[in-house]
């Protein structure tokens, strides 16, 4: 089936100086009008290879606290590892359309994997200046290469070595978000299914936009993910919702964005807080990102921590199996 690809809008509006209608965001969503450009506070920036612990866990804990996103330096990922899974990525989106839509997503299908354009329910039609490539790269009974690209002809390795190294990350990252709310270290990946937490790779690509100022690349939302561990290039756009602001995220060069996602925030019964992001695009360059979603098995039933519920603190989510939160998240119906 063909994919009705933004890359292809793209291309076409290059010549003009406008975009269609459809995607042209409502004011309140517009970035020329509601990205705040005074002094703020920028997003918390860890490094996660200082030897006190101690110290480490207590800045992961605030920042999920107070934003739901941090940066993270210093992380064990080779440089070259992270600069050749956007090489290959950017390859697969410089292919022609034939091409990247022999991994089209198979209408009809539960699952997201695959390459397309559209992801939530918009409404009235609205459309995103993004298209995207979805499939699983962890644990090695998850993954459907179906849904891989075959040219280049490294794709394959190179993100296996990429999930293989986001391993320690991904237990770093549980333990110390564990340890700040003052659970054994390993309570939330096991709450979040063990050693079957599923990485769902993304790759979001953002091709130059001639209204920058009236299109959006993805539209507000949380992740619904326990945590998002995300790889951008070098062309800003990530923005943040804090204090009823929407504000640009720096670039830093080799570091890792750490996204609070839904799972979390359930699990901690609101501790922590999943991160409200949008992304805004270029006028000139190609935005890409490689945001990895942890999710739980979907059969898994995910609800606040009993240790953290007690008189003063009910439960304020409901328990119920990660495959029905996504349904009702990716199709608006309330959880
Ligand atoms: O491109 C980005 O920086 C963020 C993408 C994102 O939020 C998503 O794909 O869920
Ligand atoms: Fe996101």
């Amino acid at each position: 089936m063909a994919v009705e690809s933004v890359q292809a809008v793209a291309s076409i509006c290059n010549l003009k100086d406008s975009i269609p209608s459809e995607f042209i965001r409502p004011e309140i969503e517009q970035p020329a009008i509601t990205t705040y450009h005074g002094i703020v506070p920028e997003i918390p920036t860890i490094d996660i290879s200082d030897p006190d612990v101690e110290k480490v866990v207590g800045l992961m804990a605030k920042a999920s606290r107070e934003w739901g996103i941090f940066q993270i330096v210093n992380h064990g990922i080779p440089d070259d590892v992270i600069r050749r899974l956007q090489a290959v990525g950017r390859q697969f989106f410089e292919l022609p359309q034939e091409e990247k839509e022999a991994y089209a997503k198979q209408p009809g299908s539960q699952s997201i994997e695959g390459y397309g354009s559209k992801l939530q329910k918009e409404i009235e039609g609205k459309k995103s200046w993004v298209d995207h490539l979805f499939h699983k790269i962890w644990p090695p009974s998850s993954i459907n290469y179906r849904f891989w690209p075959k040219i280049p002809s490294s794709y394959r390795e190179v993100n296996e070595e990429y999930a293989k190294y986001m391993g320690e990350v991904v237990d770093k990252l549980f333990q110390g978000l564990s340890i700040g709310l003052g659970l054994e270290r390993h309570r939330l990946k096991e709450a979040s299914g063990g050693e079957e937490v599923e990485y769902m790779m993304k790759i979001n690509y953002y091709p130059p936009c001639p209204r920058p100022d009236l299109a959006l690349g993805v539209v507000a939302h949380t992740d619904l993910s326990a945590i998002t561990i995300l790889v951008p290039n070098e062309v800003p756009g990530l923005q943040v919702f804090k204090d009823d602001r929407w504000i640009d995220a720096k670039y830093i060069p080799n570091a890792l964005i750490i996204h609070i996602g839904d799972q979390i925030e359930i699990l901690s019964n609101g501790k922590y807080k999943a991160v409200l992001h949008r992304t805004t695009v270029d006028k000139e360059r190609t935005r890409m990102s490689w945001p990895v979603f942890l999710e739980p098995p979907s059969e898994l039933v995910v609800g606040p921590i009993a240790d953290l519920l007690d008189e003063e603190n009910p439960p304020k989510y409901k328990a119920k199996k990660f495959k029905d939160y996504s349904f009702c998240k990716l199709n608006k119906i309330p959880q």
